[in-house]
């Protein structure tokens, strides 16, 4: 695709491209991706900052359908939180945009964001996901790998652990034993072994892999994009508690709001009446 930069960012890539160059349909793709590849994609506060803004761009382009996760380079897709950064308390990040020399574990709200997102999001995985690397692809909606990927956790070696998304989503998608070996073991898995386990959609030639990515993609934006909303709403309605129920909720008030039903209430208030909601169907 030919992928237009579409934001100034250092530490990561913002980009969109036609859906279908060919003009065979419309909308546009959407791909991030974190551009530090001297530490194997490693996040520091800022890049975490950067990432959270590329995603509300996202979210919020009416042409975006999907947005696709990615790294610099064929080595790593991200290594996870960068170690140098990492203060006493949290991560620090002198450069970032918020509170600056204040401990922070931000990537926490990258996770709900990205789980939250009403699009897809798809994980694109070259080389290493390690450590907090490992757990953005498990919060993406699906992952494609190239054949040099390597999955693992590195988090109790370098006494660190993600006990939320990161261990439970985990284990929905593996299992309770295989996340367990994952995280009590942190040993590496390749591209072939995540296929087998479920941790990976589909694995692919690293020459390929944004090619296939992108065939992955166009097959979602062919199709209906409040439907695709409802549905991934729908897989973490229980997932994620309560917060999950109050997205599949709000959606359907969306929804409801179209209705002459909800507008009818709306209008009453506003021309000061009492709303005739006696008119609608109360249907079975
Ligand atoms: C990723 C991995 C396996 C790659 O190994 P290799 O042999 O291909 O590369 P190398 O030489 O280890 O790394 C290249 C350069 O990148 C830096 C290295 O220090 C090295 O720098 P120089 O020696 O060339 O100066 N680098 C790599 N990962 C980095 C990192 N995360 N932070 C800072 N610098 C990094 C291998 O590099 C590796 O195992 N990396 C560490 C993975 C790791 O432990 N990540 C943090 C886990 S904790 C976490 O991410 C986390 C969490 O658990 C919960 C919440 C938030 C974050």
């Amino acid at each position: 695709l030919a992928w237009e930069g579409a934001a100034d960012f250092t530490d990561i890539r913002y980009e969109t491209a036609a859906a279908f160059p060919d003009g065979d349909g419309g909308g546009r793709i959407a791909k991030i991706t974190i551009a530090r590849p001297e530490v194997r994609n490693a996040f520091r506060p800022k890049t975490v900052e950067e990432m959270i803004e590329a995603f509300t761009l996202a979210r919020e382009d009416p042409e975006v359908g999907v947005v696709v996760l990615a790294g610099e380079g064929p080595l790593a897709f991200c290594s996870g939180g960068d170690q140098r950064a990492r203060g006493d308390s949290g991560y620090v990040g002198d450069d970032a945009v918020g509170q600056k020399g204040v401990g922070r574990f931000l990537v926490t709200d990258l996770h709900v964001q990205i789980r939250r997102l009403p699009k897809p999001v798809v994980a694109m995985v070259a080389g290493y996901a390690v450590g907090g690397g490992h757990v953005l692809h498990v919060c993406c909606d699906l992952t494609i790998a190239a054949d040099n990927a390597t999955f693992g956790q590195t988090g109790p070696k370098v006494g660190s652990f993600d006990g939320g998304f990161g261990a439970s989503v985990l284990a929905r998608q593996v299992g309770q034993k295989r996340a367990k070996e994952i995280w009590f073991l942190c040993r590496q898995y390749d591209a072939a072994k995540a296929l087998d386990w479920g941790l990976v959609n589909e694995v692919v030639a690293l020459e390929e892999l944004e090619e296939e990515t992108v065939r992955w993609c166009q097959d979602m934006m062919r199709l209906s994009p409040f439907a695709l909303r409802l549905l991934k709403a729908g897989f973490h309605a229980e997932e994620d508690g309560l917060a999950g129920i109050q997205q599949l909720a709000h959606d359907t008030n969306l929804l409801f709001y179209g209705s002459e039903e909800a507008q009818e209430g709306r209008d009453a208030f506003k021309e000061k009446r009492r709303p005739e909601f006696e008119r609608f169907p109360k249907r079975p």
